[in-house]
């Protein structure tokens, strides 16, 4: 059994999402955390060593960061094929998305978002426009991530994208729009929003 410690409409709502979409067994234990607004507080009982979310315990094994949690998942239950598992030629595209969305995508939006100029042969990352076209340029081979199938590395991207739609942060394409509508019409995604309250 697996524990997702979860605070609502945060990093951790994408993995109620995809332990949906695995259909594996969990259960959810809702911890606070502190917000950009300067409201809540570390919980106690989330195990996350800075008291984040999303972390997960399984059989008593702790996984915290996204990238690693997905991974994770995805080996332990690949009956629906949604992380390409090793020998699959799609599994170092695969590590590729889910580091690529820890290592780049994230600072480059936070970075933009605080208008911190970090000087290009310094930062680890890139501009945001710079990776809009490379995940362009994937989308329209794609018309996922990973080409024809669906992944986990479209919940970690397509939810991003999902919020940051309308945002200036965020340029809007016929394919980023196409790619959103599709991983957000899933099952899956419509069954970990009804359970992602409080
Ligand atoms: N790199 C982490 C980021 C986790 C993270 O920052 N989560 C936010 C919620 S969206 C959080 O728990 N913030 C509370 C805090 O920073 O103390 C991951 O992707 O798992």
């Amino acid at each position: 059994m697996i524990t997702l410690f979860h605070a609502p409409r945060s990093r951790s709502s994408r993995f109620i999402f995809l332990l949906e979409e695995l259909g594996a067994p969990y259960e959810i234990k809702r911890v606070s955390i502190r917000r950009g607004d300067g409201s809540g507080a570390v919980d106690a009982a989330n195990p996350h060593p800075h008291g984040k979310t999303p972390a997960i315990l399984d059989d008593g094994r702790l996984v915290f960061e996204s990238a690693a949690i997905a991974l994770y998942l995805t080996d332990k239950f690949p009956g629906k094929e949604i992380g390409p598992l090793n020998g699959d030629p799609r599994r170092g595209a695969y590590l590729s998305w889910l580091a690529y969305y820890a290592g780049v995508m994230e600072p480059a939006w936070v970075s933009a978002f605080m208008k911190w100029e970090v000087p290009r042969g310094t930062a680890g990352w890139v501009k945001t426009g710079e990776i809009m076209e490379f995940v362009n340029a994937a989308l329209a081979k794609g018309p996922y991530l990973l080409g024809e199938k669906f992944s986990a590395a479209d919940i970690l991207v397509g939810t991003t994208f999902a919020l940051f739609m309308g945002s200036p942060l965020l340029e809007k394409t016929p394919l980023i729009e196409g790619y959103v509508r599709r991983v957000t019409e899933r099952p899956a995604y419509e069954r970990a929003r009804a359970l992602d309250v409080g």
